[in-house]
């Protein structure tokens, strides 16, 4: 359970660090499956439903960026939602009736593993109010050196920025912006176990993992039920049939109920599109839809 000074902080900055959000036990648990599936990978030889490979990636050498939408690959990351400590933060910050909206593995390998160029989630899924967040659970020690998620602070409450390259959505700001102001970020580090959550407005980036070990971090990306999607939000819904949206939501309901009555908010909303020649995640939004990189000068060790 949150303090009111971690709400009121949350709110202020668009982010908050939460020291020990899950116990040993669940954090070994976590983990034992995290690299389980990343063992599993080396057969892999193109990414799929399940796996974003990263450049380099062999079976003696297994590289992923990311493990997709992990709460439906393994019941256990949706118990950890639905029932443990993250469960009372999310009702902290979102009140009782809460949906996740998607998950993913970020799983930075050593010596390199993709950049996550700055972004606002926001600018992929507007809904009709921005009572959205994303939690960062790290299953491995976050540090400088491997590619940890940097926030700026306050940016939730400001604009939305230009996430288009060439014509079309490439899922990151320029740069070169002069709205984007990269000398204000703080760097989000934490010991296996600790949590970041980041407003979907606040603009956040990481750069590539210049160190020996890996950079795990559990995304859970969920929003008050009465939040509506106006475009985006994650991609499987759109090929669903009433029946099957109608289940998938209640799939998604984390705690409380869905609210048929959606809240409308003044919220700055762009559509996502055109999108990126391959949007099938936000690394191949971003490496082919053009996006220019913040993080070029970064070398990998
Ligand atoms: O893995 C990271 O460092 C950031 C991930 C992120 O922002 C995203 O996947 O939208």
């Amino acid at each position: 359970m949150l303090s009111q000074e971690q709400k009121q902080f949350y709110d202020d900055n668009g982010y908050l660090l939460v020291e020990n959000a899950v116990s040993a036990d669940e954090l070994a648990t976590l983990r034992g499956i995290a690299y389980d599936f990343i063992e599993k990978s080396r057969s892999v030889t193109e990414s799929n439903d399940v796996y974003d490979l990263d450049e380099g990636h062999s079976a003696a050498n297994p590289r992923l960026t990311r493990i997709k939408l992990p709460h439906r690959q393994h019941p256990y990351f949706w118990e950890l939602l639905k029932s443990s400590q993250l469960t009372e933060i999310l009702n902290d910050l979102l009140g009782p009736d809460t949906m996740l909206q998607t998950s993913k593995l970020n799983t930075k390998a050593p010596g390199g593993g993709a950049a996550v160029e700055w972004h606002q989630d926001w600018a992929f899924y507007p809904h009709t109010n921005d009572s959205m967040l994303a939690f960062g659970l790290m299953l491995e020690d976050v540090d400088e050196a491997n590619g940890p998620l940097m926030v700026i602070p306050g940016s939730h409450k400001g604009p939305i920025l230009s996430h288009m390259a060439d014509g079309v959505f490439c899922g990151a700001v320029d740069p070169d912006d002069p709205a984007f102001q990269l000398d204000k970020a703080v760097t989000l580090t934490g010991k296996a176990g600790d949590m970041s959550v980041h407003h979907a407005r606040t603009l956040h980036g990481s750069a590539p993992n210049r160190s020996d070990h890996s950079r795990l971090i559990l995304f859970y990306e969920c929003h008050a039920a009465d939040a509506w999607p106006l475009m985006g939000a994650a991609s499987y819904i759109h090929s669903l049939s009433q029946q099957l949206l109608w289940q998938d939501l209640n799939e998604r309901l984390v705690t409380g109920r869905l609210s048929m009555t959606p809240r409308l908010e003044r919220v700055p909303v762009t559509i996502p599109l055109p999108p990126a020649p391959d949007a099938s995640s936000i690394f191949k939004s971003q490496a082919s839809g053009g996006a220019k990189s913040a993080f070029a000068d970064e070398t990998a060790s």
